[in-house]
């Protein structure tokens, strides 16, 4: 079965061939991240273009994140870390009015995966909640994920209350609306289109905000 299988599994939301085809590239010792990029994120996007194109509506739409993330559920446990030695805490969560979170989770798993302690506060998060979790649990860095165009603009104002706030914890965005120019038209301290660069950047941010000796 090829990375083919994973995709056209999800298109035809049929989770027991998907996970008897995530199954078989892990055990073909198939890299995690390619199971991940060439066939579950690109199911997603394939998706997203059916959506746009009027091929399919918002419930196929929903059945088919459903199906994802039965396969994503297979990967969790190699993604996770059993480490107890922390890398810094993380709070994230998805802004107000935007409900998707599959990309969040990815990150936050992957984050756990670096090392962090992750607190995730889910979707629809108002700015004041990132705040007073952020503060309660003495975090380091706040991710903040958009999948609307229309949530950006409070993408904005959330980073700004933090900013404002006079936390120590430094910003970090993403979603696929999301790119680098807008994270630094924000003032956001960091942006990673994807989950693994999103590890790297948490690192980087950690790692300046230690003092330099
Ligand atoms: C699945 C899906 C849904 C599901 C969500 C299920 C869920 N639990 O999340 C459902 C069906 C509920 C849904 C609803 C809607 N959706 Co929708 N959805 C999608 C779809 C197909 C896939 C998103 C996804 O999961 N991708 C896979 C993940 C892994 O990718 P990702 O989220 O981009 O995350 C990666 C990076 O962006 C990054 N990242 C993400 N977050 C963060 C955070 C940080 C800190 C960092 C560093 C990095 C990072 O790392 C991730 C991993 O690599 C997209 C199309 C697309 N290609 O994006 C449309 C899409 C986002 N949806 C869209 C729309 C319009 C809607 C609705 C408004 C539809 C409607 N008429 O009701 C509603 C909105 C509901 C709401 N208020 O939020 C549009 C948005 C258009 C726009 N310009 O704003 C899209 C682009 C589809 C399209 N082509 O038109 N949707």
């Amino acid at each position: 079965m090829t990375m083919n299988t994973i995709l056209q599994a999800i298109l035809d939301f049929d989770e027991a061939l998907l996970k008897k085809s995530v199954q078989e590239q892990l055990d073909a010792g198939t890299d995690i991240n390619i199971i991940l990029d060439k066939g579950l994120i690109q199911a997603m996007d394939v998706v997203g273009q059916k959506f746009t194109k009027g091929e399919i509506f918002v419930p196929e739409m929903m059945i088919a994140a459903e199906t994802m993330q039965v396969g994503l559920e297979l990967l969790k446990p190699l993604l996770v870390s059993d480490s107890n030695e922390s890398k810094g805490t993380i709070v994230i969560g998805t802004v107000k009015g935007d409900l998707h979170d599959i990309g969040k989770n990815l990150v936050s798993l992957m984050l756990d995966g670096g090392g962090f302690d992750v607190i995730d506060l889910g979707v629809d998060i108002e700015p004041e909640k990132f705040i007073q979790a952020a503060e309660e649990n003495k975090a380091d860095i706040i991710g903040l994920s958009a999948l609307l165009t229309t949530a950006m603009p409070i993408m904005e104002k959330t980073v700004n209350l933090i900013k404002k706030s006079n936390l120590p914890a430094k910003t970090f965005i993403g979603g696929a609306p999301v790119t680098l120019q807008f994270s630094e038209q924000i003032g956001a301290d960091g942006y990673s289109e994807n989950a693994p660069g999103a590890v790297a950047v948490a690192r980087k941010l950690i790692a300046n905000a230690l003092p330099v000796n």
